[in-house]
């Protein structure tokens, strides 16, 4: 039985193969850091709304896709203790906005692996058994195992959510559809410091046919989920 999620500028998937076996939800960095007080992105003096809006639409869906048993990934931008991973020019571009990457903050040092500002929300907390993918960079792909999770695990479609949109989330998407995997962006499930960047990573996607993958709200695919 073909089944397709109302979406733009395509119903998604392309060919209607949409099951919990060959399909996942990606929740992309919904750290601290990013969403938090006192984390890395208010730490730089950004609005934190933006970055929060999507918690909630998240939980929804989280939640019927885990009713549903379809694989569940949540990934974490950070770096190691000792910074072996952290390119020189990226610490030195935090430090030029006050937020210096490695340096302390008041959820720890910023975006360093075990630390509390580093860590996923606790509204979003992963539940044992899912996959969480620790990576340095925006990418998930990058220097990570993920592709060689979805491959094991079968998976073919990504819904991708989390912050931000136009960075972490947007770069993940165009890695994966270059890789082959078919991608739906969430619009309410994603966020980013500037809201014209939010709208317009939104609008990238839809071009030439989607050139990406294509991108629809969380009310569509639970509409899909739940008939
Ligand atoms: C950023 C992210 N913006 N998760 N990371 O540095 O988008």
């Amino acid at each position: 039985m073909e089944r397709y999620i109302a979406a733009d500028p395509y119903l998604y998937p392309f060919d209607g193969d949409l099951r919990p076996e060959n399909t996942a939800l990606i929740i992309i960095d919904m750290q601290t850091d990013f969403c938090g007080e006192g984390g890395y992105v208010d730490t730089m003096g950004y609005d934190l709304a933006p970055t929060r809006a999507p918690i909630e639409p998240i939980q929804r869906l989280l939640a019927v896709m885990r009713s549903q048993s379809f694989t569940i990934i949540h990934t974490r931008e950070g770096h190691r203790p000792d910074l072996a991973d952290l390119p020189a020019n990226k610490r030195w571009r935090s430090q030029q906005i006050g937020a210096g990457i490695g340096d302390p903050g008041p959820c720890g040092r910023i975006l360093v692996r075990g630390e509390p500002g580093w860590d996923i929300i606790p509204e979003l907390a992963p539940l044992p058994g899912e996959v969480i993918i620790d990576k340095p960079g925006k990418g998930s792909f990058y220097a990570t195992d993920l592709d060689l999770i979805l491959s094991v695990k079968g998976i073919r479609n990504i819904l991708l959510t989390g912050i931000t949109t136009d960075v972490c989330v947007h770069t993940t998407m165009r890695d994966a559809n270059d890789r082959g995997y078919e991608c739906l962006l969430l619009s309410d499930c994603t966020g980013a410091t500037d809201y014209g960047n939010h709208l317009a990573a939104l609008h990238m996607v839809k071009m030439q046919g989607g050139v990406f993958g294509s991108v629809a709200d969380s009310a569509a695919v639970l509409k899909t989920l739940k008939e």
